[in-house]
Formats: C-alpha cells, sequence, structure tokens
C-alpha cells in the first residue's frame, strides 16, 4: 500500500509519518504540483497558522492541483488545518484566502469558561454513514485547535461529524472520496490508527447523505487528560534515565535515582491510556541540547511507537555550543519537532523572557516564546513553571499576588505566594506565579504545566490553592503537577479546581497507581475522560 504525503516543510509531520508506517504503509512525497493529481491517495496534514499554510501552498505552486484534485473527486484526506483550508477563509489570518471549496470563514472559538485552545479529546456526533468511521466504537479523539468550522457554514452533503466545545462546529468533513478532519487521528491512539487505516484502505465510494439531524441534543463531552510525565537525565555512568525528585532533588544516597528507560516507559504508559506523556530533560539548562543525541533518539524512537502527543522540555533556548556556533531557541525546538515532538515546553527560558517583557513593557518578537508559537503555532509552546511557596504574615508585606493558605508557614504564616524558579529550582526570580503566566500567555504560549517544588514527589496531592490561582490569571490550558499519591488526588483536582488536564510522574513509575485505575476513578466520579 501506497501514500502521498503533502509535506510541504511547515512543522511536525513525523507524528503522522510514523502513524502510515506503524500500518504497514509506504510513504511517496510530493515532489512537484503535478503529483498532487497523480497520486493514488493523498494525505494533507495541516500544519501552522492558516495563513502560513495557505502562502506556503500558493508559494508551491499547489493550490490549482488542489483544487482540482477535489473537484475530481480523487482520495484526498486533510488533517487539522487542512480541513480549515478548505473554506474561503479563516478568522486567523484575515485577508488570505483559503482553497475555497467550501463556503464561509473558519471562526475562533470564543473565550468563556473553557480554555482556548482546545487540547485534548473530544468526542463526535457521526452525522452520516461513511466507510472512513467504519468500526468506530464513540471513542474519543485528539484535537488541537483555537478554531473551527462553524455549522451554519458547511453544507449538508459535506457534514461528516460534529463536536462540542463551548459550542458546536464540524468536526469532519466529507464528500465522496474527499475526507478531513479537525481532530488528529495520528495522535489518537488505536482509534485514530482505526480512522486512518480506514482510508488508506479505502476503495472509491459514493456520497452519503447526511442521516442524522444536526441538532441532537446530547453533547460531546471534552475529556480531562491524564498525563505521564518522565523526568530524564544522564546517571553517573552516562546513561540517560528516568528518574524523580523529593521537591526536584533527585538523588539518593549520593546516586541519581533510576526509575527505568526513557523509550521503555513511554511506550508503557502509552499501552496503559496515557492521554500525554511528557518527557522533561532536567538537566536541559547546563546541557547543549543540540548535542544531546540520546535525548533526539529517545524522542524518534518514543514516537515510533507512542500515538498520542508527546511534548519534551528542557533547555530550550538561544545558546552557542562549545565550537563557538549559534542556535537559536527555534533551532532547538525545529529539532525536536522533527524527532517526533508535538509540543515543547520551555522553563528557564520564559521566565528571563518575562522578566524583560515586563521591565520593557514592549514584545520583542525575537524570544523562543514568540518565535515557535509563530512558526508551530501557540498549541506547540507549553510553558513549564516550577514556583515554590514564600510564606508572608499579611499580603501587605508583598506585592505579589497572595493567597490565604490551608497549610500554614513555618512561623504560623496565613498567606504565601508562589516565586518562580530557574534551573529546576536552583535559582529564585522576581516573579510570581501570575505575573510568569500571564507574560507567557501575552507572548504567544498555548499551555501551561503547572508544577510546584513544595509538592513533587510528596504524595501529598496536588496544590490546589496554585493551581486555581493560576487558572483564574489565563484562558490557555493548565496541566495541574506535583504531588499525586492516589487516584482519589486526580478526582480532588479536577474537582476543586478547573485544570485541563493532571500530570504524575512518581506513583506512575513506582507502579504504585496504575493509569487505569485513575481512569476509572475518574469516570466513577463523573468526570469525563478517555
Ligand atoms: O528550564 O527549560 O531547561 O526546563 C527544565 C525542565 O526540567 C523544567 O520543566 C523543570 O520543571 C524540569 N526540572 C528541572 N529539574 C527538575 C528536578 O526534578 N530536579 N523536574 C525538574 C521537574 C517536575 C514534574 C514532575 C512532577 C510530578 N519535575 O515534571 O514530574 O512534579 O511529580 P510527582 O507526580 O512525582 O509529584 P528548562
Amino acid at each position: 500500500m501506497k501514500v502521498t504525503l503533502l509535506d510541504y516543510g511547515a512543522g511536525n509531520v513525523r507524528s503522522i509519518r510514523n502513524a502510515i508506517r506503524a500500518l504497514g504503509c509506504e510513504i511517496v512525497e510530493v515532489q512537484h504540483p503535478e503529483d498532487i493529481l497523480t497520486a493514488d491517495k493523498l494525505i494533507f496534514p495541516g500544519v501552522g497558522s492558516f495563513g502560513s499554510v495557505m502562502h506556503t501552498l500558493r508559494d508551491r505552486g499547489y493550490i490549482e492541483p488542489l483544487k482540482r484534485r477535489i473537484e475530481e473527486d480523487k482520495p484526498f484526506l486533510g488533517i487539522c488545518v487542512a480541513l480549515q483550508a478548505l473554506f474561503e477563509g479563516s478568522e486567523e489570518t484575515p485577508g488570505v484566502a483559503g482553497l475555497g471549496i467550501l463556503p464561509g470563514q473558519i471562526k475562533k472559538f470564543v473565550r468563556s469558561a473553557l480554555s482556548v485552545p482546545q487540547i485534548g479529546w473530544n468526542g463526535i456526533h457521526l452525522l452520516k454513514e461513511s466507510p472512513s468511521f467504519a468500526g468506530y466504537e464513540e471513542e474519543k479523539l485528539y484535537f488541537v485547535h483555537s478554531y473551527h468550522a462553524p455549522l451554519d457554514t458547511v453544507p449538508e452533503d459535506w457534514a461528516l461529524t460534529a463536536t462540542d466545545y463551548g459550542t458546536r462546529f464540524i468536526s469532519a468533513v466529507e464528500k465522496g472520496n474527499v475526507t478531513a478532519f479537525q481532530f488528529h487521528p495520528e495522535k489518537s491512539g488505536q482509534a485514530g490508527l482505526n480512522l486512518l487505516q480506514n482510508f488508506l484502505s479505502s476503495q472509491k465510494r459514493p456520497s452519503q447523505t447526511p442521516i442524522v439531524p444536526i441538532e441532537i441534543e446530547k453533547k460531546t463531552e471534552h475529556a480531562k487528560r491524564v498525563i505521564a510525565c518522565l523526568d530524564v537525565r544522564s546517571n553517573d555512568n552516562g546513561d540517560l534515565v528516568v528518574t524523580k525528585g523529593d521537591q526536584y532533588d533527585v538523588r539518593q544516597e549520593g546516586e541519581v535515582r533510576n526509575l527505568g528507560k526513557p523509550v521503555d516507559l513511554a511506550r508503557r504508559y502509552y499501552q496503559e491510556g496515557a492521554d500525554e506523556v511528557t518527557f522533561l530533560n532536567i538537566t536541559g539548562f547546563r546541557d547543549f541540547p543540540m548535542e544531546d543525541q540520546p535525548m533526539i533518539e529517545v524522542l524518534q524512537k518514543a514516537s515510533e511507537n507512542v500515538f498520542v502527543p508527546l511534548t519534551i522540555g528542557g533547555g530550550i533556548r538561544d545558546f552557542t555550543d562549545s565550537n563557538g556556533k549559534y542556535y537559536s531557541a527555534l533551532d532547538v525546538a525545529a529539532q525536536y519537532f522533527r524527532s517526533g515532538a508535538d509540543k515543547i515546553s520551555i522553563g528557564s527560558d520564559a521566565v528571563a523572557i518575562v522578566e524583560e517583557y515586563l521591565a520593557t513593557g514592549k514584545k520583542s518578537g525575537k524570544s523562543s516564546i514568540e518565535q515557535i508559537s509563530a512558526v508551530y503555532g501557540v498549541q506547540a509552546v507549553v510553558i513549564s513553571v516550577d514556583p515554590r511557596r514564600v510564606y508572608v504574615q499579611s499580603p501587605d508585606e508583598t506585592t505579589h499576588t497572595c493567597v490565604k493558605t490551608g497549610s500554614l508557614g513555618p512561623n504560623g504564616e496565613e498567606y504565601c505566594w508562589y516565586q518562580c524558579t530557574i534551573k529546576g529550582g536552583r535559582e529564585g526570580s522576581k516573579l510570581d506565579a501570575v505575573q510568569l503566566v500571564q507574560g507567557c500567555e501575552a507572548l504567544g504560549a498555548g499551555e501551561i504545566l503547572l508544577n510546584c517544588i513544595d509538592k513533587d514527589g510528596t504524595n501529598d496531592g496536588f496544590e490546589l490553592e496554585l493551581i486555581s490561582l493560576v487558572k483564574k490569571a489565563v484562558s490557555i490550558p493548565v496541566i495541574a503537577s506535583s504531588g499525586a499519591g492516589s487516584a482519589r488526588d486526580f478526582v480532588e483536582v479536577f474537582r476543586e479546581t478547573d485544570a485541563d488536564a493532571a500530570l504524575a510522574a512518581g506513583i506512575f513509575h513506582r507502579e504504585e497507581v496504575p493509569i487505569s485505575e485513575v481512569k476509572t476513578t475518574l469516570m466513577q466520579a463523573g468526570i469525563s475522560c478517555r
């Protein structure tokens, strides 16, 4: 089986390549515009913003062949922005024309109680019978987007599925042999692989007519995500290991704790139902990431078998290597995206960036956050925050945002603020957690990974006061991290705060709580999950 991939060099298409290969299919590249017309089956994995996709298609002479292919009803599968590109235009990049196969404009999600972008697993309403969904059993699928196709713009004969996220939008379109998904089948676990398989093995087919009214009352549910995190570093023998600290101290009796091999653990967590896997290269701040081949290999190998989103953090910043060669943070991120990352996470550099932004009051346009989000989209830029509590007797003692805390300080202090740290908690900064996350959101970050040094590795439950504070301060998704000790802690964090996802490390590595138990406990508590 062969499939042609429209890789126009805009970003990470390694995930879709890995998924196609895992299904035993050979990939042929589009080299010239005419390949778009002659391909037996064509996959167009939309990566980047609407404007950058359309500009690249235009520059390469791909617009006319794409339109013709679709008009001639030749097998076509578009993913994410590729679905949006079928429309006349998008609020994301006003004034830039789409392919115009479908009428109307793509719209931004309106800021509401729900985070924007939508990042995570949601369901679909199947609006007509389609071989694209043969064998589909109401599983949730992985979405990452801030813009959507409104219901009223999509002609009935094209609407294939609808999804609810604040509003009801069209999550897949199909007419004859032309299909496009807003979700990412290549990152939707086995359910997504099955959908890809349906496309790869499909025969030519006639158009279907809608069978289900679009006004169905039941809503699809966006799931709370459960994320497994692997803190990775070299041990004293030079082997790359998954480690885990107590309040960021990863040594026990002088040795770096070794809890397993990164690729093996990532694979295990995928098979056990993790919704995402995160790698943090915890000594990245002092290494030269582009020379860190073992970490890149970990990512390459893990992405071959892990079909849920992979995030990598650690060392994403501008740097000059030992030979005096300069790399921008964008170069480092590009290397990670090429190696299989779906998102990158920035820690120490984000603190320096926001300190400068607040001092000057200006966006430089040159920071890692701005540059990486401009090229790869805001949803690809996660900020890892490493705060610790600073206790005060009264909020008047500080200009930082305080909370009245249930866990009193050593001298009975009733208030605390959260000081951001850098270099894995080794140095404090001038910023508090609220200043950092708001600055990062303004600069173009798409998600917050919120750790808490006081809670890390304690098994004591998540830092609910901090999570609520940060969640209220931003509209992008927040991942609660640090302190998970039991499945009930996940229920608590989702009940007591509006966290979008919860991440744990120690309990999964030490096999104290299986991911399946977390999911079952969440479902029993009535919390939507995959
Ligand atoms: O600063 O951009 O190079 O990124 C470095 C990254 O490494 C940051 O994301 C930072 O959080 C992380 N990091 C640095 N040092 C450590 C350490 O532990 N010594 N790990 C470290 C942070 C925190 C979580 C952890 C949760 C859950 N680890 O990711 O997995 O706290 O743990 P638990 O469930 O066992 O409580 P840069």
